[in-house]
């Protein structure tokens, strides 16, 4: 992408009513403008984000054999009606009435829809196991929508169902979750620690919520230091492989680590070293939980058992904050000139500033470096706008690109061009073939 084509519309004051660093500097990249009190527009950049978040979420539950699918966003109420939240969820849901007069609402989360796809169509234990997801809007009308996207009235959630024949293949669809959360965080250069937590209105009380450790965080968390020192990295997993998903559940659930809902401080220091025992706080940037027959027996979605019996299937549901996760990302990952993504989920590969716009022969580096990264499948964003270099840098800094190649006169002269990490702000001067071929091996190595 040329920036003079682009639509980036960067923003040079600091915006006031922002209260914490994701939020501004989304606003002053150009991300996000508010479309009204907790409802967002997504610039080209933020979409960017977005997509790839998408992206990855959708690489990671495939892997784990989780099903794509999509649901709408309006809901009828009769179905909420049978499971009884219809009146249980409060003012946090945004009811509508149609021209016919039936009631209607813009879903907060979807068990009760996906309960109802399910018993219209399964009805033997030989099809399950079954986890079905979809990555969708949803509507919570939270009293205090802040922070940017952390908070929203509208949000975009990854949620998934799993359907099971018993509690114990239910408690493998939620370590299966839980193993796949690791990664898809992980790949998004994040930390999320599994924390137990309480179930609120989804329900159940065997529940963990995924928390980046933040200072701007909402939660409240208490935990031992050592579960910070656990990584998930690249390991080989077989999802259908019972033990070895327990086992990393254990390894990653065991130490105490529980947000302020279910935290017991007799328990914590009993469990924990006075040197480890560490309160903080966390974004929550996803949740799973097993609620069992919750939804199941009141909506009636049953399976044959095998034994001539009928049994209600045992259900979890697994939510990811899509939308969230761009706050996440920023406050875990920033410095004071700006983001710094991490190349998992980065809006463009590399930034591409030429000092001497209109110059001849910085103009042609830049464009057989433009053209080199596009050839080699990457994504560069060129700045080929008449503007200071000062300003360029400012704004490559600022949108957080992690990688830049800056092209100038006297680096031309002698064949080299200048490869500059976000990051570190380390610079190497090689020649343009050279900076391609890194930035090739970069991403091929995540
Ligand atoms: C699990 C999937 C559920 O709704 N039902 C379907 C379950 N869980 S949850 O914890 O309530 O939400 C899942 C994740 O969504 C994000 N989230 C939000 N993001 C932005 N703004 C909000 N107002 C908001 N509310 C929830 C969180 O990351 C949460 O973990």
């Amino acid at each position: 992408m040329r920036l003079t084509r682009y639509f980036l519309p960067v923003l040079k004051e600091t915006p006031a009513d922002a209260q914490i660093v994701s939020h501004r500097l989304m606003l002053r990249a150009g991300m996000i403008k508010q479309a009204s009190a907790g409802i967002y527009s997504w610039l080209p950049l933020g979409y960017r984000v977005l997509r790839n978040i998408e992206r990855i979420v959708h690489e990671e539950q495939e892997r784990a054999g989780h099903i794509p699918m999509l649901m709408p966003t309006l809901q009828s109420a009769d179905l909420w009606r049978e499971s009884g939240r219809y009146d249980d969820y409060g003012e946090e849901m945004l009811r509508i009435r149609d021209r016919h007069d039936r009631d209607m609402l813009y879903g907060p989360t979807n068990e009760e829809l996906i309960t109802d796809i399910f018993r219209s169509h399964v009805t033997s234990y030989k099809d399950l196991p079954l986890t079905l997801y979809h990555i969708q809007w949803k509507f919570r009308d939270e009293i205090r929508p802040r922070f940017g996207v952390m908070r929203g009235r509208e949000f975009l959630m990854k949620d998934g169902y799993n359907f099971d024949v018993s509690k114990e293949a239910a408690l493998h669809a939620y370590n299966r979750h839980l193993v796949s959360y690791l990664r898809t965080y992980e790949r998004m250069g994040l930390q999320a620690i599994p924390m137990r937590a309480d179930g609120g209105p989804i329900g159940g009380d065997y529940t963990h919520e995924f928390l980046v450790l933040a200072e701007t965080g909402e939660s409240e968390v208490f935990y031992d230091s050592a579960v910070t020192d656990l990584t998930f990295g690249d390991r080989e997993i077989d999802y259908d492989d019972v033990a070895q998903c327990q086992g990393v559940l254990e390894e990653f659930t065991t130490r105490y680590a529980r947000t302020d809902e279910t935290h017991d401080e007799g328990v914590f220091h009993s469990q924990v070293p006075e040197e480890r025992r560490r309160s903080a706080r966390g974004i929550e940037v996803g949740q799973i939980f097993y609620f069992g027959t919750k939804y199941s027996e009141p909506m009636g979605a049953m399976v044959d058992d095998g034994q001539g019996g009928r049994v209600p299937v045992h259900m979890g549901s697994h939510g990811i904050g899509v939308s969230r996760l761009l706050g996440a990302i920023i406050e875990a990952s920033h410095d004071d000139k700006g983001i710094i993504w991490p190349e998992g989920v980065t809006p463009f590969h590399v930034g591409i500033v030429n000092l001497r716009q209109g110059e001849s022969a910085t103009d042609a580096a830049c464009e057989g470096l433009y053209a080199g990264l596009k050839a080699r499948g990457f994504d560069p964003l060129y700045d080929d706008r008449d503007e200071r270099a000062g300003a360029k840098f400012a704004t490559m800094d600022l949108i957080g690109l992690p990688w830049r190649i800056t092209v100038g006169p006297r680096g031309i002269e002698k064949g080299v061009v200048e490869l500059t990490s976000r990051r570190t702000g380390e610079s190497e001067e090689v020649s343009a073939e050279a900076a391609v071929e890194r930035i090739a091996e970069i991403y091929d190595d995540r």
